[in-house]
């Protein structure tokens, strides 16, 4: 969504991140998506990083540059990306652990991370401005995911965030063909 924005066509490459992958492994020794490779091959990963560079290899369409809108707008991407990093957790959880070594407090605690997230994200939408930038990648990113992964529970908890991305989509075919989906 971010490159769209930045007027910067990618080639992309699906890779299972759920498994182990060579491939994955060898760009990023996290082992996480996503991963940009620049075309001298070198790679850039996390997601915050790629849309720093992309915002400079764009002449800042992404991320305001007065102390203030930066300030917003960071903070605005680290609620977003904290909702998404619990969300997460708790795929993991049932993901990559046996039922008998399950947690349920533990999953509760980051399900709460994320509620208290998606709380504050309802109250802070007017923090988004008009131009279209990072918040607001982050947050269709963010309803999108929710979407495939936790079907209902933006529409239950966060309906004005929800309500948001419907218009957001709507109003941007080119970002919304980039929303997540299962290959
Ligand atoms: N902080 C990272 C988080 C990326 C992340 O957690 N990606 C997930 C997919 S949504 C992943 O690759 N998980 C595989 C794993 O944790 O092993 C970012 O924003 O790039």
């Amino acid at each position: 969504m971010a490159s769209v924005v930045c007027g910067i066509e990618l080639d992309f490459e699906i890779v299972d991140f759920v498994g182990t992958s060579d491939t994955l492994n060898a760009a990023n020794p996290i082992g996480k998506v996503p991963v940009l490779i620049l075309p001298n091959g070198e790679a850039v990963f996390d997601s915050s990083v790629i849309c720093e560079v992309f915002d400079r290899m764009s002449g800042n369409q992404l991320i305001p540059q007065t102390l203030d809108g930066f300030r917003r707008i960071r903070t605005f991407d680290a609620a977003v990306t904290g909702v998404t990093d619990a969300l997460a957790l708790c795929i993991y959880e049932v993901r990559y652990r046996p039922d008998d070594k399950r947690h349920p407090d533990w999953t509760d605690r980051q399900m709460g991370k994320a509620d208290r997230g998606l709380r504050w994200l309802e109250e802070h939408l007017v923090d988004l401005g008009e131009s279209v930038g990072l918040g607001h990648c982050g947050l269709a990113a963010l309803i999108g995911w929710m979407d495939l992964r936790f079907e209902g529970k933006a529409a239950k908890d966060a309906p004005k965030l929800v309500e948001w991305a419907d218009e957001f989509f709507s109003d941007h075919p080119n970002i919304a063909a980039m929303k997540p989906f299962l290959p």
